[in-house]
């Protein structure tokens, strides 16, 4: 059965911030027991296709019985091979009605947008929800684009037409001020990937989210 798309805390993972697949399924676990809503595997670092799959295929099954979906960064082959929830691709990537014609009507799509220009380009028809960022200074991103602030995000919020999580340099000090521009969600890969205490760590960043909902409606 299809996952729902809940994009509250979304974590993408990161294999060398988690210290490789044993890491991630670990850091995955705990995130979820603790409040995470959707994981992506994304790696910076190039892997061979059988680690990608072995790493995707380990993840699946450590979110089989959650309702948590697994989207997988770029790589539409390794999605279909695990039967994952998703992927998500960005401006570089495969074009978005190319890679919907390949995963079918079934699977969620993600795509990344930086900008005004990239928004308005955006098909909405094919795309489930977006990524926009970054929205802060990130390292964790080698070819990042230029951040663009919570002024900009909270213009492309009042402009986008399905679902989106803002990403790029949000921790447990700035996710206040980037739920408040009344984005649906947000995804993070430092804030939980390589904490010492993941738990801790993702149950902050969930009741700060709470915390600055209800300050939005009071
Ligand atoms: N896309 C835009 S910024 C980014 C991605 C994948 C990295 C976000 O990492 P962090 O550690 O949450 O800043
Ligand atoms: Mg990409």
């Amino acid at each position: 059965m299809k996952k729902q798309l809940n994009l509250d805390l979304y974590l993408v993972l990161d294999p060398l911030l988690c210290g490789g697949i044993n890491g991630m399924v670990n850091t995955t676990q705990i995130a979820v027991a603790n409040g995470v809503t959707a994981v992506q595997l994304r790696s910076e670092q190039a892997l061979t296709g059988k680690a990608w799959y072995h790493a995707a295929l380990a993840l699946k099954t450590a979110l089989a019985d959650t309702p948590v979906p697994l989207f997988i960064n770029d790589h539409i082959d390794i999605a279909l091979a695990i039967d994952a929830d998703g992927v998500h691709i960005g401006q570089s990537d495969l074009p978005v009605d190319v890679t919907r014609r390949l995963i079918g009507k079934d699977k969620w799509l993600g795509f990344s947008v930086s900008n005004q220009e990239q928004l308005n380009a955006v098909d909405w028809q094919q795309v489930d929800y977006l990524g926009i960022g970054p929205i802060f200074p990130t390292s964790t991103k080698k070819d990042a684009a230029t951040a663009m602030g919570i002024e900009l995000l909270t213009q492309q919020v009042k402009l986008k037409k399905c679902p989106a999580v803002a990403i790029g340099g949000i921790d447990i000090n700035n996710i206040s001020q980037v739920i408040q521009t009344g984005i649906d969600g947000v995804a993070v890969v430092s804030a939980i990937c390589g904490q010492k205490n993941v738990a801790q760590a993702t149950a902050s960043l969930i009741n700060k989210i709470q915390q600055a909902r209800q300050e939005k409606i009071l």
